[in-house]
């Protein structure tokens, strides 16, 4: 990326010669922040989520992956604004043998519980803020279509066969598992029965004629592709994990299941008594939404990136791009993966009981304070643990105290009186650091700060651009909290506006926290669109200032025009993120719990 590289080039003010002004008017002034132009390279974007299973209900697993995409896509629309350039897509997955099991078991035809329980997704998305363009569902007839041609093309190619195929299948994840995977186990009537060694699934010995994909000609294609573009699985030990399954022998892949058997799926064109592998199916959803088999489908492919979690990754890095391959398609181009939520230390689950209801969270904390939470929390490198005590601690230090308290600081009618952005005076805060004179005010860190805050907008999208989420939160608490000490440094609420010696400095103080606010509620509208829109409105910045592009922190220490200089803030709206502590009964039971 080439503007990356000029600023990398630029490296950091102080350590390559070039003065904090030069350094950061290059990035704000010359060719604009973050805008689109910043993004042209390729102006469309498709960020996908898993299809969730719908044997059962939503948990925040689920809830969390699309809050990834959800996040990545808000902040790719504040970069790139033309509505048409983003797609995002999540849904559900109805087929296979998991659903017609669950659904013979709780005495539902299989459309129903796909009825029921795709509902709930849609829903926990609607109230969660999950902004997709699409939610597909793999019992959609647009679907059948997409599968069934892409099997006629995989089939037209010479890559598939009918063979005899046999092993150990695992229903719940639905797939096939080879010897090492397996382990005999007594279960509760001491019965022996065999499990699947890593989710402790019971498995079955499948010995049937199916149609077989030639999985096996494409281990050095894959290697050549992850060699050729590293970046295409992030985060990288994922990278490394699937060049080492690549090392290993890669067996071709069954791809059908007898109808006898499997009847809850899409038929294999031209043999009604075969059924395409649920895999094969979901999949295939990826090119569905963007129109596929219709011509249009090609502008859209390969701009997609899919974000899954660490359980789905062989799928999606080696059976999927094989498949893409296959029939004469590039492999997607991203895939972002990330680790799983674990409960008290223990892995989420139905048998233990410990599954945590993403809507009551929502609840609980409200949905910003949710979405913040699993965002901020959530490390896609390693596995993460949720309790209460964690979401109510976290949000009540960053959003209520720190940033509620902020804004709460420079927009009171003590300190504020007037209620507008007040004044930046260059005289008080001269744009060089160092200078001395009898009205300077500023100080090093003061410098430290503009720094800080102006560069930040930068090291968020290098951030996301590294699906590095919860660094990017980290990033702009770590801001917000620097200029609370700026705040607390200077006191403004013992400068004296009638005095000729304090207003000006007072205004100033005032302008530089409020426009640090207004980088901080700018970037944090993909993570808490409300609240961000809350914080904004109260800053008065209208909707068309709000995008990246339109992004210029304190334009007036550059010599530039402000157009919030003098403007009157937005009306007082009550706290930003009420305290969470005090007045929820719920949490005292769960403390005595
Ligand atoms: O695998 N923590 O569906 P699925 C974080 N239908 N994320 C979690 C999680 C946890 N504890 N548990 C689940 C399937 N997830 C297939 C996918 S795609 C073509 C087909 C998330 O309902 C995570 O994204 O089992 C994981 O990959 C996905 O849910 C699995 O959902």
């Amino acid at each position: 990326m080439l503007r990356i590289s000029v600023l990398r080039l630029l490296g950091r003010p102080g350590t390559s010669g070039v003065s904090l002004l030069e350094y950061i008017s290059s990035r704000y002034y010359s060719s604009g922040p973050l805008g689109a132009r910043d993004d042209a390279r390729d102006a469309r974007a498709v960020f996908t989520t898993p299809i969730f299973y719908v044997n059962a209900a939503p948990h925040i697993g689920h809830l969390y992956s699309a809050l990834l995409a959800d996040a990545l896509c808000r902040h790719r629309r504040l970069r790139v604004p033309s509505a048409a350039a983003t797609r995002f897509s999540t849904g559900t997955d109805e087929h296979g043998l998991k659903i017609q099991q669950a659904a013979a078991s709780a005495g539902l035809a299989p459309t129903e519980l796909c009825d029921r329980v795709s509902a709930q997704f849609q829903q926990l998305f609607r109230e969660a803020g999950i902004s997709s363009t699409d939610f597909i569902r793999t019992t959609e007839a647009r679907h059948r279509i997409a599968v069934q041609h892409f099997w006629g093309l995989l089939k037209a190619r010479g890559l598939l066969y009918k063979g005899l195929y046999e092993g150990w299948y695992c229903a719940s994840e639905e797939c096939f598992l080879p010897e090492a995977k397996v382990t005999r186990q007594s279960d509760s009537s001491g019965d022996s029965c065999y499990v699947s060694l890593e989710s402790g699934h019971p498995v079955s010995w499948t010995k049937e004629e199916n149609y077989i994909f030639r999985l096996s000609q494409f281990r050095e294609p894959l290697q050549r592709w992850l060699r050729g573009d590293p970046q295409a699985i992030t985060p990288e030990p994922f990278l490394r994990a699937v060049l080492q399954w690549l090392e290993e022998e890669l067996p071709d892949l069954s791809v059908s299941r007898k109808s006898s058997h499997l009847h809850w799926g899409i038929p294999v064109p031209g043999d009604d008594s075969q059924t395409i592998y649920v895999w094969l199916d979901a999949l295939v959803n990826y090119l569905t939404v963007i129109g596929y088999p219709n011509a249009e489908f090609k502008s859209w492919w390969p701009t997609t990136s899919h974000i899954i979690g660490k359980d789905i990754l062989k799928f999606h890095a080696i059976y999927w791009p094989a498949l893409l391959l296959g029939a004469g398609m590039s492999p997607p181009h991203r895939i972002y993966v990330h680790s799983h939520w674990t409960v008290c230390g223990q892995k989420m689950s139905k048998s233990l009981g410990n599954v945590v209801d993403p809507r009551t969270c929502l609840d609980r904390y409200t949905v910003d304070g949710f979405r913040y939470f699993l965002l901020r929390q959530g490390v896609p490198n390693w596995d993460c643990d949720y309790y209460d005590e964690k979401v109510v601690k976290l949000l009540d230090s960053e959003l209520a105290d720190a940033l509620g308290g902020l804004l709460n600081r420079c927009t009171a009618k003590r300190i504020n009186p007037s209620g507008t952005y007040p004044v930046f005076c260059t005289t008080c805060f001269p744009s060089e650091p160092g200078l001395v004179g009898p009205s300077v005010r500023a100080q090093a860190e003061d410098y430290a700060l503009v720094n800080a805050v102006a560069t930040l907008p930068r090291q968020v999208a290098d951030h996301y651009d590294n699906f590095q989420i919860y660094k990017a939160l980290e990033a702009v608490s770590s801001c917000v909290r620097q200029t609370n000490s700026f705040v607390q440094r200077h006191a403004p609420w013992r400068l004296n506006w009638e005095s000729p010696v304090d207003a000006p400095w007072l205004g100033t103080v005032l302008h530089v926290a409020l426009e640090c606010l207004r980088v901080f509620g700018t970037l944090l509208q993909p993570v808490t669109p409300s609240l961000a829109d809350k914080l904004l409105s109260r800053l008065g910045v209208s909707a068309t200032e709000r995008g990246l592009g339109e992004l210029c922190f304190l334009p007036r220490f550059y010599g530039h025009p402000c157009p919030f200089e003098g403007r009157r803030l937005g009306p007082e709206t009550g706290l930003l993120f009420p305290r969470l502590d005090q007045s929820r009964a719920w949490l005292v039971k769960a403390h005595r719990t």
